[in-house]
């Protein structure tokens, strides 16, 4: 696939022509949304949730996300407790998340990603490919039941001549650490958000790295094939994921029921909203469906 070398895009700190990039290639580049004293915060509370992390738990489905292998290691953040909801409400983030997914919105995770020197490269995915995709009447649908990862329709990344899924996640990967070619940044297929399919992860796909300071943030459409890149420099590059989502999808993290009773008390009605204890319709209803916020188990009578 040939690009023309201004055929993705630049970094920038406008909403609009954020937003702009993020529907023309699936993805765009933010500039200076932390400064050095947010980063140094931020970096802190990284490393304190790592290190109470196991780092080399015993292997089973629960914990594979969480252990430091092949070079990647995924620390979970527990938004509303951590320290660090400015970031989970940040005006940029939550701009270019209503923008691709309208209103009403979930915080669906918040991890940091950690990619250590040497690691193995990821392959290039989605991150909806547990979305059932439309068919044409008559043909077999993916059953919503049936779907995993290695159940996948692969195609090639360019503009799909038939319907496909609109987006339903948007990832927000703030970098904590420089993004750079040298140390793994995340790479990605401009314009692979419209394809409609997943890329064959024995093939070798074009990919363009987005290169941001510390302090900025890539973004994208979960539609968009990307992944983390080669970390060939001696320290690790270091991202925290803000995953947002549609208000009628299962969250990746259960902040409903994971938060303490006392970060409950201290939340403000927007991170209530974001966290999940704001009915969508009647989602996410623990009690009465006409309620405006869920109450946590701890509340109820
Ligand atoms: O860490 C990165 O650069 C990409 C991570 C990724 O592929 C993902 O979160 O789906």
């Amino acid at each position: 696939m040939t690009k023309r070398p201004d055929d993705k895009p630049q970094p920038r700190s406008d909403l609009e022509g954020l937003c702009a990039d993020l529907d023309r290639f699936g993805y765009c580049i933010a500039l200076d949304l932390l400064d050095d004293d947010a980063l140094v915060r931020v970096r802190r509370v990284v490393q304190e949730e790592a290190a109470g992390a196991d780092p080399d738990p015993e292997p089973t489905a629960e914990t594979e996300d969480w252990a430091i292998r092949g070079g990647d290691q995924w620390v979970l953040l527990m938004a509303g407790e951590c320290g660090l909801d400015d970031m989970v409400a940040h005006e940029t983030a939550l701009g270019l998340a209503r923008h691709l997914l309208g209103e009403n919105l979930h915080l669906s995770g918040f991890s940091a990603h950690a990619v250590h020197p040497d690691n193995q490269v990821m392959d290039l995915h989605s991150d909806q490919w547990w979305l059932p995709r439309p068919v044409m009447p008559g043909e077999t649908p993916f059953k919503p039941g049936d779907i995993t990862r290695t159940v996948a329709c692969f195609g090639r990344p360019e503009p799909a001549s038939h319907p496909i899924n609109p987006a339903v996640v948007l990832n927000f990967m703030w970098a904590i650490t420089d993004f750079t070619s040298a140390n793994g940044c995340t790479r990605l297929v401009p314009g692979s958000h419209l394809c409609g399919v997943e890329p064959d992860p024995t093939q070798d796909w074009d990919t363009v790295d987005a290169e941001v300071p510390a302090g900025g943030a890539v973004i994208w459409d979960a539609r968009t094939w990307h992944a983390s890149g080669k970390n060939t420099v001696n320290r690790p590059r270091i991202g925290i994921t803000a995953t947002y989502c549609g208000p009628q999808f299962r969250q990746l993290q259960n902040f409903t029921a994971g938060l303490t009773p006392a970060a409950h008390a201290a939340l403000s009605d927007e991170m209530k909203t974001l966290l999940g204890y704001k009915l969508f319709t009647s989602y996410g209803a623990t009690d009465t469906y006409d309620t405006e916020f869920a109450k946590p188990g701890h509340l109820r009578g």
